[in-house]
């Protein structure tokens, strides 16, 4: 079946995808150098534990791992462990391809764009521009939001409410993206729409739930801001 074209002056609306667990499944290069850090300190550090740190930012994350291994760091020491982190990560996310984007992503983020609906990033990522260089979806941004220029940390609501300044679209017509707690209290606080990527028990409130991007398509996405029409 033919999809019909969306109409952007009638019925216009944007995207905001959060990254890491969205588009791409970066969690996992996460999860091996924030294990690698913990047993150079002398503990361990599980998949469960990892699950936690879903668009928590880098710092809050080490305070967290040092937290459940019962180690207590000064400020410097944690800047110091921070950094060799990401560079073990950046190591690693250096090396990614597009072949690491998440089914349905590219397939969402063409017919989006085609449509003329505006898309914009919202991630806690300090690595963002790396991680959409190496996987090739740079060009399909508007707008890029990311850890490098928000200073409060999802569930505030900042990383997607910029996002929508950027694209000079308001709250309410925005639908964000979101694999994480956090990033879904974020999109509610900030009065948008918001899709989780992945269960009703793990993303409570979300106002639509998928596995990964294949499961959704522009017009889904208008017919969320539109549900009247
Ligand atoms: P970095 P998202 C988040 O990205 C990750 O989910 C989270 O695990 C990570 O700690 C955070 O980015 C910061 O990443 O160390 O690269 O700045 O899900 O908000 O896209
Ligand atoms: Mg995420």
């Amino acid at each position: 079946m033919q999809e019909l074209s969306i109409n952007q002056s009638t019925h216009p609306f944007a995207c905001i995808f959060d990254l890491d667990g969205v588009l791409v499944d970066t969690a996992v290069y996460h999860f091996q150098a924030w294990k690698q850090l913990a047993n150079s300190i002398g503990f361990d550090f599980t998949e469960a534990q990892n699950e936690h740190l879903k668009g928590v930012n880098r710092m809050r994350s080490l305070d967290m791992i040092l937290n459940w291994g019962g180690v207590e760091k000064t400020t410097a020491e944690k800047e110091v462990l921070a950094n060799t982190k990401n560079e073990w990560y950046v190591a690693m996310i250096n090396k990614m391809t597009a072949a690491e984007v998440l089914p349905g992503t590219t397939e969402l983020l063409q017919s989006l764009q085609e449509q003329g609906v505006k898309i914009a990033l919202g991630s806690a990522s300090k690595n963002s521009s790396i991680i959409l260089e190496r996987t090739q979806l740079t060009s399909y941004f508007d707008a890029i939001v990311d850890g490098n220029v928000v200073s409060a940390s999802k569930p505030d609501p900042e990383v997607f409410t910029k996002a929508a300044a950027m694209l000079h679209v308001p709250a309410h017509l925005c639908v964000v993206f979101e694999d994480a707690q956090a990033g879904v209290e974020a999109a509610i606080a900030g009065k948008m729409k918001v899709v989780g990527v992945g269960t009703p028990e793990n993303l409570p409130g979300a106002d639509q739930y998928v596995e990964n991007l294949s499961q959704i398509t522009a017009q889904d996405i208008m017919g969320l801001i539109y549900k009247e029409d």
